[in-house]
């Protein structure tokens, strides 16, 4: 957003990609040679060696996005080279997006508005456009961060329904002010009726839910994932879906991103696919820009950044 760009204007040099599309990985190395700091996108995907190419006076990378994966966190460590993220000011909007999906998807809101559009709406059918209720059923939470909790107290509070999550570690505050219970994955799958996915990418989480996670899921199931596509195998998602052994998915997140057009997910009347507006408010998009030009800052005079990640 503007405001922000001008404040980094008024600090330093700036050279801003200018095209919607993201710079290839060639472009990129030519871009950041000579550069001090970095304001990059998910789609940027800064490693060691693209660190090197830019040359020793870079000091720091300030991803515009809470999710750090496109960074080679490891290798900025190493290379004294501080990196930063934009966490808080987008849990609201991407829980919200998270229960859009999960209400999108359970009540084929996008495939029967679209029959509306196209003048399709022959008549009212007592059977016609079934979904399944939220309300009084099991959420299961997949990664219990700052969103995946956003999300539990929306749909528990909102719709009294009974929490079972993942985490990596004990949060007896979810469990007294939500009622939620700690479960393995396994016990989660197979019980939940609504499974939000809130983990971040790693090397743990790449294909967490695989075909056999999938399977365990019953077939009245619905699948929300508004954390990074990678977290679920597509194939595995597709083949469910085609087999109608899950309800429905709705996704905000894909790998690739954008899909093809011609994607079965794309084409499939069960899933609904946003194109990774998470956190796409005005409010969100502004708090996330203050905060990675503050951290770009903060970087260029060597201090501590006001989000970091190293
Ligand atoms: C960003 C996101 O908009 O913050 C994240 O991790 O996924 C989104 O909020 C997107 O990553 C653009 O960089």
């Amino acid at each position: 957003p503007g405001e922000s760009l001008d404040r980094l204007r008024s600090a330093c040099e700036v050279d801003v990609w200018p095209e919607a599309t993201p710079p290839s990985a060639e472009t990129l190395r030519e871009k950041v040679v000579g550069c001090a700091g970095l304001l990059t996108m998910l789609s940027d995907a800064i490693t060691g060696e693209l660190m090197d190419v830019a040359g020793e006076q870079l000091k720091v990378v300030s991803n515009y996005a809470v999710g750090f994966n496109n960074i080679d966190v490891d290798a900025a460590k190493s290379r004294g080279i501080s990196v930063g993220n934009t966490p808080d000011v987008l849990t609201d909007a991407t829980a919200d997006t998270a229960v859009a999906l999960l209400f999108a998807a359970s009540r084929h809101v996008v495939p029967a508005a679209k029959q509306v559009q196209a003048g399709e709406w022959k008549t009212w059918e007592p059977t016609g456009w079934l979904g399944v209720e939220p309300g009084g059923k099991t959420l299961g939470i997949i990664g219990m961060g700052r969103i995946g909790k956003a999300t539990a107290e929306r749909l528990v509070r909102g719709w009294g329904m009974k929490l079972l999550y993942t985490s990596r570690r004990d949060q007896s505050d979810v469990d007294n002010e939500l009622g939620g219970q700690r479960v393995d994955l396994d016990t989660l799958l197979s019980q939940s009726d609504f499974v939000s996915v809130h983990v971040a990418l790693n090397e743990q989480t790449r294909n967490l839910l695989d075909a056999e996670a999938i399977g365990r899921m019953p077939s009245h199931a619905v699948l929300v994932n508004t954390a990074r596509g990678e977290i679920i195998d597509q194939d595995a998602l597709v083949d469910a879906l085609e087999r109608r052994a899950i309800f429905a998915a709705g996704l905000d997140v894909t790998t690739p991103e954008p899909l093809p057009g011609d994607h079965p997910l794309v084409k499939s009347p069960h899933c609904v696919i946003l194109p990774h507006i998470g956190s796409a408010t005005d409010q969100s998009r502004h708090a996330m820009a203050e905060i990675a030009v503050d951290n770009v800052l903060a970087g260029l005079s060597g201090k501590p950044l006001r989000c970091s990640v190293t």
